[in-house]
């Protein structure tokens, strides 16, 4: 797959495409990903790329025509009809569901922007949807796609360890829906604290009873709205709900 990123800030993207267990994933192109910059098919000079907003107003608005220059760019490149992807705060919010997806396609386009925002006429025009990361202001678009990147990196085939492959499925409601259990390692005693005893038991019926009990009253506790959903999934047990009762 190819991931097409505009963004006036491409080094942002550098060292995140090149640490970590991803890493592979990018530089082998599994996932392949190119940054163009705006400025460098702006007109004129100065090479502007933002302008003050018709109406007044405070901020500057990104301008059309050296978005729509580098789409042309990008577009000769790729001999397919990816989709325009702006990151924008009234997008739909990301989820796993949606990461899946892109996962599993041939990738996208994905337009960072910044300033107040993009003249319209390019977003009515050009954008084909708009993605959220949530209900919190950030400084511009760049975070979320890394953010997608990311979450699309780990779901191909040979990233993730067996171990990583399986915790990942506590968000996929599909299959279990619960969040994840807590981790301990050496030493056994951290500042006066004790791993919990069954950890060190080696009984490994005893121990997944109790990673699967603490995954139901953290998720009870943090997140009940992912217990309803494995609830009315079926994927609760009579035993987790004896657990889950007692635990009120
Ligand atoms: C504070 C300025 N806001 C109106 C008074 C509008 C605004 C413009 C530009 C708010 C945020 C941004 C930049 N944000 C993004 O580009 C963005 C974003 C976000 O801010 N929150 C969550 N998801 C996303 S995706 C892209």
């Amino acid at each position: 797959m190819r991931f097409d990123v505009v963004t006036l800030f491409p080094e942002l993207f550098v060292p995140f495409l090149s640490v970590g267990i991803t890493r592979r994933a990018f530089e082998s192109g599994q996932v392949d990903v190119h940054l163009s910059n705006p400025r460098e098919f702006a007109s004129g000079n100065y090479r502007r790329v933002d302008d003050r907003p018709f109406g007044g107003g405070p901020g500057m608005v990104m301008m059309a025509q050296p978005l729509e220059q580098t789409l042309v760019h990008i577009r000769a490149q790729r001999h397919d009809t990816a989709p325009v992807v702006l990151f924008s705060p009234i997008g739909q919010r990301l989820d796993h569901a949606q990461v899946q997806r892109w996962s599993a396609g041939s990738g996208a386009i994905l337009l960072c922007g910044r300033y107040e925002g993009i003249d319209q006429r390019f977003i009515d025009t050009q954008v084909n949807q708009q993605i959220s990361l949530g209900d919190f202001v950030l400084s511009g678009g760049e975070v979320p796609a890394m953010a997608l990147l990311d979450a699309v990196a780990r779901l191909q085939p040979g990233v993730l360890s067996d171990a990583d492959s399986h915790a990942m499925d506590s968000f996929n409601p599909a299959l279990d829906g619960l969040l994840d259990c807590p981790h301990y390692t050496r030493p056994e005693e951290w500042a006066g604290q004790r791993v919990p005893e069954v950890l060190l038991s080696g009984n490994h019926a005893h121990i997944e009873r109790w990673r699967r009990d603490q995954r139901l009253q953290l998720t009870a506790q943090h997140r009940p709205d992912l217990l309803a959903v494995a609830r009315s999934a079926g994927l609760l047990t009579e035993q987790d709900e004896a657990v889950l009762a007692q635990n009120i």
